[in-house]
């Protein structure tokens, strides 16, 4: 009990074998003369680097993210980013109820493929109740259906020499299509879902119809919208301007927005 108790800065401090020096910092704290010691403030700043080491040993990529019960939905999943792609092809897609719409899985496969959304819908699915993050400042809750990333991605024989997974977007935002890439942990993530429907209706066009990726341990930016294209790469240097996504390659956003 008393070990749960324990702030987490201590835990993992104790997990790093660092007992004695995390055990004295509250006491320090506060204590300018002790502070001050340079013998002490160096044990202190090791004392830090051993936190932060162990805290990078003990980030499991593969944790799932939190998932949350019908009640928890979001009156309303406010769109971000496109809310309709612009163009004539589009828009016919949109009026067939995207009856035509294909979904190519190329690049490091053995079997490249061309999915159709009935293709898409008739393979295993998962349904999952999560929180969605953007940089801008906003969350919502959402229920997400569709077939896994790493199912789509074994049917069409990923290689392994592929070590990232692009996605390409049908809407262009002023000079470029929309894109992201994540890495093969992230593609591999059993939340990591191609979703076709929202709230258990079909995917709203503004939230990125047909079909649109979710990828939980990420924020918002990385879950590309209206996928009609998945690529299997060994780098992405030759993708867009290489830095992996629509907004890495033009601002600050970092390619991997972890949470
Ligand atoms: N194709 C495409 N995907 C996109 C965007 C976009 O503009 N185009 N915006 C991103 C951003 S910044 C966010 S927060 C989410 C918003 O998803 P939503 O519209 O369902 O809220 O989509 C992401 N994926
Ligand atoms: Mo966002």
């Amino acid at each position: 009990m008393s070990q749960i108790m324990l702030p987490r800065r201590q835990l993992i401090a104790r997990a790093g074998g660092l007992v004695a020096a995390a055990g004295t910092l509250p006491l320090l704290a506060g204590c300018d003369a002790i502070n001050d010691a340079p013998a002490v403030r160096k044990i202190l700043s090791m004392g830090e680097e051993m936190n932060r080491a162990s805290q990078r040993a003990l980030m499991d990529r593969n944790a799932l993210a939190r998932e949350f019960g019908r009640a928890d939905l979001s009156p309303y999943f406010r769109p971000n980013g496109t809310r309709l792609p612009a163009g004539a092809a589009y828009a016919a897609h949109a009026a067939s109820g995207f009856a035509d719409w294909r979904v190519k899985v190329t690049g490091l496969v053995a079997r490249p493929l061309s999915l159709s959304m009935t293709d898409i819908r008739a393979m295993p699915q998962r349904t999952q109740i999560t929180r969605h993050d953007c940089v801008e400042g906003w969350s919502a809750i959402g229920q997400w259906t569709g077939p896994p990333l790493s199912r789509i991605l074994a049917a069409a024989g990923v290689k392994d020499s592929a070590r990232y997974i692009v996605f390409r977007c049908a809407d262009r935002l002023g000079d470029a299509l929309y894109y992201e890439s994540c890495d093969m942990i992230d593609a591999l993530h059993p939340q990591t879902i191609m979703a076709w429907a929202l709230n258990d209706a079909l995917l709203p066009i503004a939230n990125g119809a047909p079909l649109r990726l979710r990828i939980e341990r990420q924020l918002g930016y990385k879950h590309a919208k209206y996928v009609n294209a998945i690529e299997a790469v060994a780098s992405l240097d030759q993708i867009g301007a290489g830095k992996g996504g629509y907004w890495e390659d033009r601002i600050d956003y970092e390619w991997y927005a972890g949470i």
